[in-house]
């Protein structure tokens, strides 16, 4: 039986089986199998793909990535164009983009790429369409932009299944759990939560299925068993959303804030190809990919204020130097910050200190 066939054994199996107390540990064992042969027969194919003249496998360029998600003829390229310098041919028939095309959005001094690909289908992530290779362009995102338009505006959580059916998790945070292989000694469980969702039983059960037959699990937070599992899949991707409506020009302003209102999800309201709101959304992307600006300031200098380093909020100022060049965090003896993140202009800080916004930084190797 090939992978996929023993997927929908287990699937029907599944199907057949009714949800409730006793059987909850159970279906989280099979779900736990199902997403093993997932990852298997992603593996398989992700391992035939990388070669030369591939237009899914794009390098990663600029500061963030930002992929455009969304159903054929919504706006993409449109928007894509109108955000960047690149030029991705828009057309009025479905399928217009066939490869991946990339963009740079220069924004308070970041270098966003955005992604431009082709046109997303129900079903893509089964082969469908193009299919699950352009799919996979999204797992190297940052921030995952769901486009939607006025015609077609309640698309967000199909399009949001089907990236969820490759192992991304928009949305989610990854789930606060400890799972350690260790030599020997069998399985042995912390649960520091009082876990309502899964049993001890059910965990045993999952882990023998990855092999985990020796290993330590600290449970920091109340999981269920499909999270459990994510934890336990070496490509989950958890990656932040944010969702567009486009050709706001088509409509009335009454029929726009009606959606607003009647969606179970925020929305920015846009045209791409009039410009309008793209202010708005170019704001709302940078702070969605949380970025923050430090200003170097070479010894005895003055700050760069034109140019400021992007990186990361969270980022230490090692690994800033090392962003500078692999070798100063090695040479790094201290460094000086004046900002929001000390207490007093020039401030000597260690390595492991996190600058904010703004912070001007001078290192001394
Ligand atoms: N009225 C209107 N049409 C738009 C807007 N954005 C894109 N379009 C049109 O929608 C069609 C499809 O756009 P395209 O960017 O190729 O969509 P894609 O398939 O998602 O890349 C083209 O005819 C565009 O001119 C918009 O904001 N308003
Ligand atoms: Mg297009």
């Amino acid at each position: 039986m090939s992978a996929l066939e023993r997927i929908k054994a287990i699937e029907e199996e599944m199907a057949r089986t009714q949800v409730n107390k006793a059987t909850n540990r159970h279906l989280g064992v099979l779900r736990a199998r199902i997403a093993k042969l997932r990852q298997q027969e992603r593996d398989r194919i992700t391992r035939g793909q990388g070669q030369k003249g591939d237009g899914y496998t794009i390098r990663k360029d600029g500061d963030s990535t930002v992929v455009l998600l969304g159903l054929p003829s919504v706006g993409k390229s449109t928007l894509l164009n109108h955000l960047t310098n690149s030029n991705s041919k828009v057309g009025a028939y479905d399928f217009t983009t066939l490869t991946v095309i990339p963009g740079i959005l220069k924004y308070r001094g970041a270098n966003i790429q955005i992604l431009d690909i082709p046109g997303i289908i129900k079903g893509a992530s089964r082969g469908r369409g193009l299919g699950k290779r352009i799919l996979s362009a999204t797992r190297s995102a940052d921030l995952i932009l769901v486009l939607t338009d006025v015609f077609n505006p309640k698309m967000r959580n199909m399009l949001l299944d089907e990236i969820r059916a490759i192992g991304l998790r928009p949305d989610e945070d990854p789930p606060n759990v400890i799972i350690e292989k260790r030599a020997s000694g069998g399985i042995f469980i912390t649960d520091m939560v009082g876990m309502t969702k899964m049993e001890r039983e059910g965990i045993k059960d999952i882990l023998r299925e990855y092999r985990y037959h020796n290993s330590r699990v600290v449970i920091k937070e109340d999981v269920s068993y499909d999270q459990f599992v994510d934890s336990l899949l070496k490509n989950t991707v958890y990656i932040p959303t944010l969702t567009v409506l486009n050709k706001i020009d088509m409509v009335d302003k009454e029929y726009v804030e009606e959606l607003e209102e009647s969606l179970d999800h925020y929305i920015i309201p846009i045209s791409a190809d009039n410009d309008v709101n793209l202010e708005r959304l170019k704001e709302e992307i940078f702070e969605h990919l949380d970025l923050i600006r430090i200003y170097m300031k070479p010894r005895g200098e003055k700050a760069d204020m034109e140019e400021p380093m992007i990186v990361r909020n969270g980022s230490t100022v090692g690994d800033i130097a090392k962003m500078v060049h692999g070798d100063l965090r090695k040479r790094l003896r201290y460094s000086r910050i004046w900002g929001k993140s000390v207490k007093f202009g020039g401030q000597k800080v260690q390595p492991k200190h996190v600058p904010m916004d703004e912070d001007i930084l001078t290192f001394y190797a």
